[in-house]
């Protein structure tokens, strides 16, 4: 007797690829598990009298002589089969398979290549021997292809996958089945996973931008899951958020980020972990890593994405003047005037700065003799600096913040700079595509 068999969370691939079994071996008894994913069961429970499966506990484990497994190649995936593993030697494996994990079935024969589908391959072998298949096969073949594929557009999908769909579409698979039970964008799989990250929901500040980051374990394939990030950001209203996708039956994970502002560029935090995408979007896949590491090391990236580290030390300008703290408003106002600035910083005796003067505070003065008065009198305190080191970005959220318009750049408590809006303003533009 021949079984055939695939993985628990049964998918359209997987369960595509057990039915191909049955065309390639007619006389395989084909198996399912009993979990099934729920867009696979809403199918059969339509057409349940077109595709005769079993279940494992209705086999007699004793008569196997042959197990062919599809769409997975670990026993830790497969319902039910431990005693056919434990009790039962003398019997063989063939194997289809895509995925390239740790295969642990030992089969005697393996069609085990890296490529879109199971389903792929399997077509390849119905092609070569000129099996036609019913439009119903080919619609359930072509179901599973695009489900893994994304519609042909996943990075894993190869040409021969889009020779197997055409193949399946001569085959007159029909396109309005199709999308009825292809997952929808936004379905089941995507709501859980979104309702678990917002359970879990933790805001970090990174260079005074909101961020979060998420880990959550997933099973079995699911699509769409930048979509997933995408809502997830929108609902926290953070600047960037982070999905880390860990997946439970193997030692890969899918890291998805989406940013919002142009201050945190996804594209380039995600290409230095070897995966792509653009200033808005991109995304990764890590092998072997830990959450709790991806996580470090994302904030790793996202601290030192500081506008391509420009630093305000770069902008700012120099040398400073500045007035004494003991310097009568009279002065002030004539030396505002012939410098044409609206503000000075005011220093004390060590030069360290203790205040800003600006022609708006002239508005204080109420009597002619007080403009005999120091400045220190006059002028506004604290004053509110920037650190050297600081980002762009950071200066001008300060500025929008307090409504100024120049920020004495202070190491030390020494003024060593001033970085005011035009600085900033021409930095901004200049980043900006011609
Ligand atoms: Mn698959």
């Amino acid at each position: 007797m021949q079984i055939i068999t695939t993985h628990r969370n049964t998918d359209f691939d997987a369960f595509a690829s057990v039915i191909a079994g049955t065309v390639l071996y007619p006389d395989a008894v084909p198996i399912l598990p009993k979990s099934l994913n729920p867009n696979v069961r809403a199918f059969l429970s339509i057409h349940k009298d077109l595709f005769e499966t079993r279940s494992a506990d209705e086999i007699d484990f004793n008569a196997v002589s042959r197990m062919i497994v599809v769409d997975t190649g670990s026993w830790s995936r497969l319902e039910r089969m431990d005693d056919l593993r434990r009790k039962k030697t003398d019997f063989e494996i063939f194997l289809w398979d895509h995925h390239q994990n740790q295969c642990d079935l030992n089969p005697v024969w393996a069609c085990h290549e890296k490529i879109g589908a199971t389903i792929t391959l399997m077509v390849r072998e119905i092609k070569k021997r000129n099996i036609m298949l019913t439009p119903m096969q080919a619609t359930l073949f072509l179901v599973g292809l695009y489900e893994d594929t994304g519609n042909l557009t996943f990075s894993s999908t190869t040409a021969e996958d889009a020779y197997a769909a055409a193949y399946l579409l001569e085959s007159r698979a029909d396109l309005n089945i199709l999308s009825t039970f292809l997952q929808p964008a936004y379905g089941e799989k995507q709501k859980n996973i979104l309702f678990e990250m917002l359970q879990s929901a933790k805001r970090t500040k990174v260079n005074n931008m909101s961020v979060s980051i998420n880990t959550v374990t997933i099973r079995g394939h699911v699509g769409n899951l930048s979509l997933v990030v995408n809502m997830y950001r929108d609902i926290l209203n953070v600047d960037a958020a982070f999905g880390i996708f860990m997946h439970d039956d193997n030692d890969r994970c899918i890291v998805i980020g989406r940013s919002n502002v142009d201050a945190i560029n996804i594209g380039a935090i995600i290409r230095s972990m070897g995966g792509g995408g653009h200033p808005g979007a991109g995304s990764a896949m890590l092998k072997a890593v830990k959450p709790k590491a991806v996580r470090e090391w994302l904030l790793e990236l996202l601290s030192g994405n500081q506008q391509g580290s420009v630093q305000i030390s770069d902008l700012m300008s120099y040398p400073v003047f500045t007035v004494a703290a003991d310097t009568t408003m009279e002065e002030v106002g004539q030396i505002l005037k012939e410098r044409g600035c609206t503000g000075l910083p005011v220093v004390g005796e060590d030069e360290k700065l203790v205040g800003i003067i600006s022609r708006r505070d002239f508005k204080k003065i109420r009597k002619n003799g007080q403009l005999l008065s120091p400045v220190k009198a006059f002028m506004s305190t604290p004053p509110v600096t920037i650190d050297p080191r600081k980002s762009p970005m950071e200066a001008a959220r300060l500025m929008v913040k307090h409504d100024i318009g120049r920020l004495p750049v202070v190491k030390d408590g020494r003024i060593i700079g001033i970085m005011s809006r035009s600085d900033a303003m021409t930095y901004f533009y200049d980043l900006l595509p011609d």
